[in-house]
């Protein structure tokens, strides 16, 4: 199995591990209800609940402080399945709630914790400022504006989460002009919920060169030879599309049949805990229910790679 592995797809407060949830919830004496199943895992039915539950359970994050404390788990778990490199989508609606002077604290505060993981870890965390869509186009703008005022060094991407479902992709343009101006990488989560239609408005207004998902761009094969011809990364999360419901099991799954009509793809975990997932678990189910070998897990950790938003001297480490 390859020993660079990549993610490019986690939300930093959904890979929150449940103790670290609820040891804030003790400190700050708070409830938290109906968010742990009897076994203490995050629970959830469908997608609409797992949003209410991933609100509640991130509702006890608070202050920089805390953001560093999640930095730091995180980092640690990313190390410990041997990841080299992580994407993280940060979100300017829970730190700081857009305000940019305030979201600039807690940036500093993950950013140190970054930089102390990366010296005692070796995995390198960069983030991705990431609109929450069905907030609406207004505050996606916020969004927007404050990761353009951030770009650099630690934040080399902007993206958009949330209900896909929600809005037109058209109505969020003006958002990613603005980070695109700004130099960041742009990817979307499209693809999920959305059927082929929502990946093409993804490509075609707001032009990004990473999809979130995207894997019910298999339902279409013109759809498919555009995105190979075009080189655009899909950033696959088998394991959560499965807890998600998109399909009945594993071999129904469209990755292996996307990577064969030449569609770049990688693998990631999206929110693992949610998902009762982690990296080496879904290589597992790849290598088990598709025949991956270790230089086809190599082969999709180079893709990561060459997509990655950092700079070029961050990427050329990777490959
Ligand atoms: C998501 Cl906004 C958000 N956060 C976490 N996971 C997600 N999946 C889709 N949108
Ligand atoms: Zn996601």
């Amino acid at each position: 199995m390859s020993d660079k592995r990549i993610e490019l797809h986690l939300h930093l407060e959904g890979a929150a591990p449940p103790e670290l949830i609820r040891r804030l919830a003790e400190e700050k004496h708070q409830r938290l209800e109906r968010v742990f199943d009897a076994q203490g895992r995050f629970a959830f039915r469908d997608f609409g609940h797992f949003l209410q539950v991933y609100e509640a359970a991130t509702s006890v994050l608070k202050t920089p402080q805390d953001y560093a404390r999640l930095v730091t788990a995180v980092a640690e778990g990313l190390a410990e399945q041997r990841v080299i490199y992580a994407e993280v989508f940060v979100s300017p609606a829970f730190c700081g709630n857009h305000d940019v002077d305030g979201w600039r604290d807690y940036l500093a505060a993950m950013q140190e914790a970054s930089a102390r993981a990366e010296a005692r870890h070796g995995v390198t965390l960069r983030g991705i400022v990431t609109a929450i869509r069905h907030m609406g186009p207004e505050v996606a703008k916020q969004a927007a504006l404050c990761a353009a005022e951030t770009a650099g060094d630690w934040i080399v991407g902007f993206g958009m989460g949330g209900d896909e479902r929600m809005g037109k992709p058209r109505d969020f343009a003006y958002s990613f002009d603005l980070a695109r101006e700004a130099e960041l990488g742009l990817t979307v989560h499209a693809g999920e919920f959305g059927g082929p239609d929502s990946v093409r408005g993804a490509l075609d207004d707001l032009r990004v060169t990473r999809i979130g998902h995207g894997v019910r761009a298999a339902e279409d094969h013109a759809l498919i030879d555009r995105l190979a011809e075009s080189g655009t990364v899909l950033e696959v999360c088998p394991g959560s599309n499965l807890k998600l419901g998109l399909f009945p099991d594993w071999t129904s799954h469209p990755i292996d049949q996307l990577r064969r009509a030449g569609v770049p793809v990688t693998v990631s975990t999206d929110d693992p805990p949610f998902f009762h997932t982690s990296l080496s678990r879904e290589y597992d189910r790849l290598a088990e229910v598709f025949d991956w070998q270790a230089e086809d897990f190599q082969a999709i950790n180079v893709t990561a790679a060459k997509a990655a938003f950092c700079d070029a001297e961050t990427r050329a480490r990777l490959l």
